[in-house]
């Protein structure tokens, strides 16, 4: 893997946990550190060795561990974009927030802090969300005379419904963890101390399954959110047939039928 300035990757057992650390900025997302993002999920979605992710946010300035996850796009960086580099920027942001979407990999956010802007969107780009207790979440872009444009108008809809979205993008109200948990926004709410320890339990939970099963699963949530119902269950039809055509079908149903545990390997 390349080493990089503004994360670090802590891979074990299968699961990576890969830290945005720019403490200076609260891991606030710079182009470089888009950029970055891209390659390093890029290098992960070709590593066999890396079943699941966990992304989370490095310690602040004053080693802070639990301060913030990413408190937003770089807002020193934006401030004089013009149109067509405020448009690059989001699109640039776009490419490492649909590889956490759509990568083989599951890939889990374990949010330690603040959560805004970005911040939230990168969140939301993750298959599941897992929040400490501390966690703060928002959408302050319409307070600073701008919208969210990573993606935020488009996945608060889709996670917590039109309103509430609406409620959360026009106020700029911050909402706490609970708050999160409550409308649907977060899937899990732990104590900070058992934030990562706890991401790490369901990522190993889910990877001991078929993870080529996981990975396919998901590719058919991921592709039928958005078609008509008929479209989308002959869609599963599709995927159903590409996986009863594997080894760890064989290897699961067999392991059943025979009383013992499987081993399942096809990723
Ligand atoms: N960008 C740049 N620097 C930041 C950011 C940010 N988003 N957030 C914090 N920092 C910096 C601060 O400037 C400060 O730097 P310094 O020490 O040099 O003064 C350092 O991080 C520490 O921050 P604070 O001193 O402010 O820490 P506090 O504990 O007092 O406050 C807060 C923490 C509440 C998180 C506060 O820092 C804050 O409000 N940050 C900004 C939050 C925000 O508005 N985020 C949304 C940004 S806009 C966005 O994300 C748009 C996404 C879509 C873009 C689409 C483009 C196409």
């Amino acid at each position: 893997m390349s080493d990089f300035k503004n994360l670090t990757l802590d891979a074990a057992d299968g699961i990576a946990v890969l830290a945005i650390s720019r403490p200076a900025a609260l891991n606030a997302l710079n182009s470089e550190t888009l950029d970055e993002l891209n390659v390093c999920l890029g290098e992960i979605e070709k590593n066999d060795d890396i079943k699941a992710v966990i992304l989370t946010g490095g310690a602040d300035k004053k080693g802070n561990e639990f301060k913030s996850f990413v408190a937003g796009a770089d807002i020193a960086e934006m401030v004089n974009f013009t149109a067509p580099e405020a448009r690059a920027f989001g699109i640039r942001a776009s490419e490492p927030f649909f590889k956490l979407q759509n990568m083989r990999q599951v890939t889990i956010a374990a949010i330690n802090g603040f959560a805004l802007g970005g911040g939230c969107e990168i969140a939301m780009s993750c298959d599941i969300r897992i929040a400490s207790d501390n966690a703060v979440f928002g959408q302050p872009e319409c307070g600073l005379g701008i919208i969210p444009g990573f993606g935020g108008t488009q996945r608060l809809a889709r996670l917590v419904g039109m309103g509430r979205a609406k409620e959360i993008i026009f106020t700029c109200d911050n909402i706490d963890a609970n708050e999160a948990y409550r409308i649907g926004l977060v899937n899990k709410v732990v104590a900070k101390e058992e934030l990562i320890d706890t991401a790490k339990k369901m990522a190993a939970k889910i990877i001991s399954k078929g993870s080529y099963a996981v990975s396919v699963a998901k590719a058919a949530i991921n592709n039928g959110y958005d078609m008509d119902i008929k479209n989308a269950v002959e869609m599963e039809a599709n995927l159903f047939g590409v996986v009863n055509d594997t080894h760890d079908k064989k290897e699961g149903m067999g392991a059943f039928l025979e009383k013992r545990a499987a081993e399942l390997t096809d990723f």
